[in-house]
């Protein structure tokens, strides 16, 4: 029986209004619109037969046993940034769910098939991404700098987890689920301008970018905006802004496809008559070479050590978190062209530019993805869309990959 790609826009529909407003995607996880969405998706996996447990971690799994217990996985995340897109994360969910369904109507299959929707993969609340995936990979090794994360109210990340039903220190024990793991697979949006500007629907995933995150906490001197002559003034907004340029500015000096992001920036006191006394910002960088990040970092130390002297604040940079170019395994990445090609749809090999789940599974395991086009390249954003007949072609890359996979693990 053929997919059925118009039953899951139809289900990305319905979980977009359950879980959306008119400003996006509200699917934040460790809140409770992200657990209507999980429980939208139990419903939608309902009549499978495949069989649900979450795990140390408060991954969702649905399990279609096999005649063998080597495991093929098909993943993805429920959870969005604030004001996200209706598909990052949740087209590759629900399209599991198509390929689960069609599977299953096909009778027992030869390996276990099994669906997970990874908790906070974006990391949105607390800004540690891919949660889930990371315990499940054993690859969770910051346990004691999690416990000390707090959201926007101050919120400790622990005690957010503990009203989901997650013990931080008992997190690591979802390894366990990946014991009988035979390869991963992903359907994501590409988040990206390329297969669109090429007229192509599928993105045949060769790899994910490599990633470092740093956080900046800038300590001026807090004052009165009136009578504080300028002379004796030390900002911590004027030094966070010489920051912000000059991460910029770091893109400009390397060039290639380094790009560099300030993306989240709190001031204090934050109020328009008093200077202010302290900023924190964040520092997203990327790039297709670990030899490029390790230019950028020295580079970003220098722009923060100067900005921060000029103005003379005191300042804390923390390199909180790296990722390495994560290449995925040649045999799945050449099982998902096959798929592509199987389909019709114009196709080409492609560097994932976002994270992803699938670089903590490609770490232990064969792994490989498939991207569909960006309308405009737009992501985490409302205005987030792919059509309808790239989504049929993606899932059905997915579908074909999944059969030849279940068949050779
Ligand atoms: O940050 C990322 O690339 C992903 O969207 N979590
Ligand atoms: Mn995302
Ligand atoms: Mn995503």
């Amino acid at each position: 029986m053929p997919l059925q790609p118009s039953r899951t826009v139809g289900d990305l529909e319905q979980l977009r209004a359950l879980t959306g407003d008119e400003n996006g995607a509200q699917r934040v996880a460790w809140t409770e619109t992200w657990e209507q969405a999980r429980d939208f998706l139990r419903s939608k996996v309902a009549g499978t037969g495949a069989e649900e447990e979450v795990d140390e971690a408060g991954n969702q799994w649905f399990t279609l046993p096999g005649d063998s217990d080597r495991a093929l996985l098909i993943g993805g995340h429920m959870d969005s940034v604030p004001n996200g897109g209706w598909l990052d994360g949740c087209l590759n969910v629900m399209g599991g769910v198509e390929v689960l369904r069609r599977i299953a109507e096909e009778g027992r299959p030869p390996v276990t098939v099994r669906l997970v929707s990874w908790a906070d993969e974006e990391g949105a609340r607390f800004g540690r991404s891919l949660f889930g995936s990371s315990a499940a990979a054993g690859s969770m090794q910051d346990q004691d700098e999690l416990r000390t994360l707090r959201d926007r109210d101050g919120v400790a990340l622990p005690d957010a987890l503990r009203e989901h039903g997650v013990d931080l220190d008992e997190a690591l024990a979802a390894r366990s689920q990946l014991e009988n793991a035979g390869a991963y697979l992903e359907l994501h949006i590409e988040q990206g301008p390329f297969l669109e500007e090429e007229g192509l629907a599928v993105g045949v995933v060769e790899g994910i970018v490599a990633i470092a995150w740093s956080r900046l906490t800038i300590h001026g001197v807090q004052d009165h905006a009136g009578p504080t002559p300028m002379r004796i003034r030390h900002d911590a907004l004027v030094a966070a802004s010489s920051v912000v340029t000059g991460v910029r500015g770091i893109a400009r000096e390397i060039g290639g496809e380094l790009v560099t992001t300030v993306g989240n920036l709190t001031v204090s006191p934050n109020i328009v008559n008093a200077i202010p006394g302290k900023v924190t910002l964040s520092i997203d960088m990327r790039d297709p070479q670990d030899a490029t990040l390790d230019r950028a970092l020295p580079m970003l130390d220098r722009v923060v050590r100067e900005a921060c002297e000029r103005e003379g604040v005191r300042y804390e940079l923390e390199h909180y978190w790296r990722v390495p170019r994560t290449p995925f395994d040649r045999e799945v990445v050449a099982a998902v062209e096959r798929a592509a090609q199987a389909t019709g749809a114009g196709h080409r090999r492609i560097l994932s530019g976002a994270g992803h789940d699938a670089q903590y599974m490609a770490a232990i395991g064969p792994a490989g993805m498939v991207f569909v086009p960006s309308r405009g390249g737009r992501s985490h954003c409302e205005e987030e869309f792919t059509g309808m007949d790239d989504i049929e072609h993606g899932a059905n890359t997915l579908l074909g990959t999944a059969l030849e996979l279940a068949v050779t693990l």
